[in-house]
């Protein structure tokens, strides 16, 4: 299923609640190497700066971000959760009263405009949460060619190959947080569906799957039955699973050929100590 689909308001506090869980560790990591490179990722973007941000969130590392930017132009935090974007935009506009903030509510996956008078002044996409994981091949490259048509450079997060136990711990707490958001999937499709999924004769599952180097959720039907939802019937075996999400895992050769084909350069890379976690700032080469 789209993963997009896991984000209704109950599914976006359950993520944010992920964020804060020990086994959870890219949040913390990638705001750690934020907080400490802050000043290196604001001179690669340079004075009177417009920072576009997809997927803007919470938005917790870019106000990090933001605090260190000389004299930033413009904000664009682009989001598909109006209410959220909302949020976000005037807790910024607050903290940063000289800065213009222009949100844009759009799915970040699909084309869609830029406003068409920006001001001048170097233009930087920041994409943090290593959201660009939960991007298939194709995707990825679509979504990073998009940037391309919007900026002239980024600074994007990316989540690392590491040892299995510790990827599949994150994606199966133990505090159960993330079992919670990927069942919610099914008390929605009961509500908006009018499905009729028993969600205690379901569970979640992280799995490693090896090909695709993804850390992937699937909700397993623990007995055979056939489940009825918008009026069609959908059969289960014993065992049979929905992946309802994949989180592909890169390490920085691998990455850095996916957005040279969409037209990057790596330029830089900041990494936490133990190597958990990548940010990267590219440079459009072509
Ligand atoms: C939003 N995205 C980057 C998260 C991830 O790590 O793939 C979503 C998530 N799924 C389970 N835990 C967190």
């Amino acid at each position: 299923m789209p993963c997009c689909w896991l984000y209704d308001a109950r599914g976006s506090d359950l993520f944010n609640a992920i964020t804060r869980v020990e086994d959870y560790y890219p949040t913390r990591t990638e705001t750690e190497i934020v907080s400490q490179n802050a000043q290196d990722m604001a001179n690669f973007c340079g004075e009177g700066a417009v920072l576009l941000e997809y997927g803007a969130g919470s938005g917790i590392k870019t106000e990090i971000l933001i605090d260190a930017l000389r004299a930033p132009r413009l904000y664009l935090p682009i989001d598909i959760a109006a209410d959220e974007l909302a949020q976000t935009t005037s807790r910024i506009a607050k903290r940063f009263p000289r800065l213009d903030v222009f949100p844009i509510v759009a799915d970040f996956t699909r084309d869609f405009d830029l406003p068409p008078a920006l001001p001048l002044g170097p233009r930087t996409a920041f994409f943090p949460g290593s959201t660009i994981g939960n991007l298939n091949l194709r995707e990825a490259i679509a979504f990073l060619s998009r940037m391309h048509r919007h900026v002239g450079a980024a600074i994007i997060g990316v989540d690392l190959k590491k040892d299995v136990r510790t990827l599949l711990s994150a994606y199966d707490d133990s505090a159960g947080v993330t079992a919670a958001f990927n069942l919610n999937l099914l008390a929605r499709i009961n509500r908006e569906l009018d499905g009729a999924f028993p969600l205690d004769r379901f569970i979640h599952e992280a799995r490693w799957n090896q090909t695709e180097s993804a850390v992937e959720m699937h909700l397993v039907s623990l007995d055979s039955r056939v489940v009825t939802l918008a009026g069609r019937d959908f059969t289960f075996f014993s065992g049979e699973s929905i992946h309802t999400e994949s989180s592909r895992k890169y390490d920085l050769v691998t990455f850095g050929s996916l957005a040279e084909t969409a037209g990057w350069r790596v330029s830089q890379s900041w990494r936490d100590r133990a190597g958990q976690f990548a940010v990267l700032s590219l440079d459009a080469v072509s």
